[in-house]
């Protein structure tokens, strides 16, 4: 792999004629996946809003009036309903996050119980709970727990104009201890908060050269929250979002690319391009933390479409003539049941 990647060499990427660009990042992706399977997640929030940060983007923070519905940490057996209709809906990653700035220690020993349940029905687990010691990371990945998201959000250099309570250092602190601790790194950035062009770059040149390459990299399109004061952004422009998409998987040629926040707002054409440049995992179910992602039906309607599958660890033993993918949904409960 690559060693680090310079600016004047991500600038030459960015520059490239979408084609080239287009070309390129498919071949990487070919090199490295399927092209035709898709790994998809699940997200619940299980601590929601009263956050103390002020992430400028984000419904949860205490700090902006969003309407949002506070809810405290969530009740075990709502997390399992959850996990189970998330898994009969063919999803193999639970991802839980909560509006923290960091998780409490009187709450580590219920959040290694909800690892240890989900982990027994057979699905991977990641959660995203703020900045974790090394302490808390251990007990996580003690119990369990396969993914850690901690999101870079954006250049290190507009990270001021996002975030002023936490720091971008303490980010990549959190980062190495996730990785420390054994668990798989999920962290990637969200598009569309006013940042500059050079911003997505340094973003990418910023997780691309971690020492150890995150396994997950969420790419969100900003979700424009009433009363955040990023509630008036400027849209992004689909080819200026595909473009990044594409330098992600030339720049992280390994790591699955998940397009995360956004999608609800996107149409399927941007959805399809994107995942042709690369982007190979998503977050299915119709809502994410607090807002709304595709009802499931029309995601299976766009893989349909697209003749994309999900991906199961033991996918070979599903012969494709029997993937019926007009009753997605119904066939994978069978197959994941099936441990396919
Ligand atoms: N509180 C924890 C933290 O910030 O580390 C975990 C939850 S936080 C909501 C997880 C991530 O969601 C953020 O880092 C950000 O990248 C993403 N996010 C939040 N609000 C968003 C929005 N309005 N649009 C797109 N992404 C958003
Ligand atoms: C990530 O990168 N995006 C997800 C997940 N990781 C935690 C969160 C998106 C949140 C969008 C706004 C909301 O639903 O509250
Ligand atoms: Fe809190 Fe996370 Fe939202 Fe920031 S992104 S306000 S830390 S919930």
């Amino acid at each position: 792999m690559k060693q680090k990647w310079t600016l004047k060499e991500t600038k030459l990427l960015f520059d490239k004629p979408f084609f080239d660009l287009v070309f390129e990042a498919q071949k990487k992706h070919r090199e490295n996946f399927n092209p035709n399977k898709i790994q998809i997640s699940t997200l619940l929030s299980i601590k929601t809003g009263s956050c103390p940060e002020d992430c400028k983007y984000c419904p949860q923070s205490a700090r902006y009036k969003t309407g949002l519905k506070k809810q405290p940490l969530l009740e075990l057996k709502q997390i399992l309903k959850s996990a189970k209709h998330a898994k009969a809906s063919g999803s193999t990653r639970f991802c839980m996050g909560a509006a923290w700035k960091n998780p409490n220690e009187k709450d580590m020993p219920y959040l290694e119980k909800i690892i240890k349940e989900i982990k027994k029905m057979g699905m991977e687990t990641c959660m995203t709970l703020g900045t974790i010691n090394n302490a808390q990371a251990k007990r996580l990945s003690n119990a369990g727990l396969d993914f850690y998201n901690h999101n870079l959000d954006t250049s290190e250099n507009f990270y001021k104009h996002v975030i002023t309570t936490r720091t971008y250092k303490e980010r990549l602190t959190t980062l190495k201890v996730v990785r420390d601790a054994g668990m798989k790194v999920c962290s990637g950035g969200i598009i569309g908060l006013g940042e500059k062009i050079q911003d997505r770059m340094e973003l990418l040149m910023q997780l691309s050269n971690l020492s150890v390459q995150p396994e997950s990299v969420p790419i969100n399109m900003l979700v424009k929250i009433s009363g955040t004061p990023m509630e008036n952004n400027l849209d992004v422009d689909p080819f200026d979002f595909i473009r990044v998409i594409a330098a992600t998987r030339i720049m992280l040629p390994q790591s699955y690319i998940r397009l995360s926040a956004g999608r609800k707002e996107m149409n399927d054409q941007t959805q399809a391009m994107c995942f042709m440049v690369g982007a190979n995992s998503i977050f299915y179910g119709c809502k994410l933390l607090t807002s709304n992602n595709p009802e499931e039906e029309s995601d299976v309607k766009l893989f349909n479409k697209l003749n994309l599958h999900p991906e199961y660890k033991k996918e070979r033993l599903v012969k494709e003539k029997d993937f019926n993918l007009t009753t997605l949904k119904l066939n994978q409960e069978k197959y994941y049941n099936a441990g396919i």
